[in-house]
C-alpha cells in the first residue's frame, strides 16, 4: 500500500528514500560539478548532510565505529556498517557512498559485499588498498598496504559482479598514508583505473594540500580524482575543483560538532540548574518531526 502526500509517494513502513530518478553518485559526477560529500553516522545525521544542501552521505566507519564507542579498525562486520548504510539511504535522496573499508576480506568477500550493498540501494561504494584489519588512516601505527596486483583483482571482482548500470566504485590509495612517495599513489591509482575502478581517492595526512597538488600534477584524468582534506582544510571547494578535483569529502565533521556541542549544552545545564540558557541553541521539537516525516507518516491514518 502506498500513498501520496504532496509530491511524493510514501511506501506505507519506509520513509522517503532516493526517488527513482535522483542522481546517483555517477550521474552526479558526471554533470562535471564538484561533489561535495559529509560524513554521517546514522539515518538522522545522514538526513542533516543531505538538509545541509550537500550532494552526497559518507557513510564513514570512523563515524559509524565512533557512534559505538569503537576505533575504526576494522571491528564492525560488513552487515553492521551495511544496516546503517541502508538505513541512511532509506530516509535520503542523495546518494550514499558506503566506505567499505578494505572490502571486509578477500575476493569473495568483495563480490558478497557489492551484492548485499547493491540489494540494499547503496550504488556507490569505496574500498582502500590497506591490508585487513586495517586501522584508521590519522592513528600513528603501521600502515600496511595490499600488493597493487592484490588490490586491482578485488577492483576487478567489485565490477565484474555489480549488476546496477550506475554503480560507482572509487578504489582508494593509502599509499601516502602508509608513507609511500607520490608516485607510488600514481602508478597505483593508474592501475586501479585500468583494473576498472570508476574513480580514485587519493588520501593524505599532510597538513597542506601540496601531496595532493604533486599527485594532480602526475594525473592523466582517466578517472575522476576524490579527496577527503580532514588535515589540509585551508583549500576552499573551488580552488579544489579548478585544481582538478572532482568530490570532495569532510569525513568527520558533523561528528565532532555533535560532540563538542552536545557536551556543551548538557553540561550547562547540569551547571545552571534549568535549560533555559539552552532553548534557543537547540533544535525545537518541531525541528526533531520534519526529521521524522512526522506529516507524512500521520497520513498513513488519515
Ligand atoms: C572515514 O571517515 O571513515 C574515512 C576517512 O575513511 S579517514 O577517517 O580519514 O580515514
Ligand atoms: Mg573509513
Amino acid at each position: 500500500m502506498t500513498i501520496s502526500s504532496g509530491e511524493s509517494t510514501l511506501p506505507v513502513g519506509a520513509n522517503p528514500g532516493r526517488p527513482a530518478g535522483s542522481p546517483s553518485l555517477a550521474e552526479a559526477l558526471r554533470s562535471g560539478r564538484l561533489v561535495r560529500a559529509a560524513g554521517a553516522h546514522s539515518a538522522l545525521t545522514a538526513s542533516l548532510v543531505e538538509q545541509a544542501g550537500m550532494d552526497a552521505v559518507w557513510a564513514s566507519s570512523f563515524e559509524i565505529s565512533a557512534a559505538r564507542c569503537l576505533p575504526d579498525a576494522s571491528l564492525l562486520t560488513m552487515t553492521e556498517y551495511l544496516t546503517v548504510a541502508a538505513e541512511m539511504q532509506k530516509c535520503c535522496s542523495i546518494p550514499v557512498v558506503a566506505d567499505v573499508d578494505t572490502g571486509f576480506g578477500g575476493t569473495m568477500n568483495v563480490a558478497h559485499m557489492v551484492r548485499e550493498y547493491e540489494s540494499r540501494g547503496i550504488t556507490a561504494v569505496c574500498m582502500e588498498d590497506k591490508l585487513f584489519p586495517k586501522m584508521n588512516s590519522f592513528v600513528a601505527a603501521p600502515h600496511c598496504l595490499l600488493p597493487t596486483e592484490e588490490f586491482c583483482r578485488k577492483l576487478e571482482v567489485a565490477k565484474a559482479v555489480q549488476r546496477e548500470k550506475d554503480f560507482h566504485l572509487i578504489a582508494r590509495t593509502e599509499a601516502l598514508i602508509s608513507g609511500q612517495p607520490v608516485t607510488e599513489a600514481l602508478e597505483r591509482c593508474r592501475r586501479y583505473a585500468d583494473a576498472g575502478a570508476d574513480s580514485v581517492l587519493v588520501h593524505s595526512k599532510d597538513r597542506t594540500n601540496r601531496q595532493v597538488l604533486e599527485f594532480l600534477a602526475g594525473w592523466d584524468e582517466r578517472v575522476p580524482v576524490v579527496i577527503v582534506p580532514t588535515t589540509y582544510p585551508d583549500w576552499h571547494a573551488d580552488d579544489a575543483r579548478r585544481a582538478g578535483i572532482s568530490m570532495v569529502i569532510y569525513a568527520n565533521h558533523g561528528l565532532r560538532a555533535m560532540i563538542r556541542s552536545t557536551l556543551d549544552v548538557l553540561r550547562t545545564i547540569r551547571e545552571e540548574g534549568s535549560t533555559v540558557p539552552v532553548e534557543d541553541e537547540i533544535a525545537s521539537i518541531n525541528d526533531v518531526f520534519r526529521l521524522q516525516h512526522l506529516d507524512q507518516w500521520r497520513k498513513v491514518s488519515e
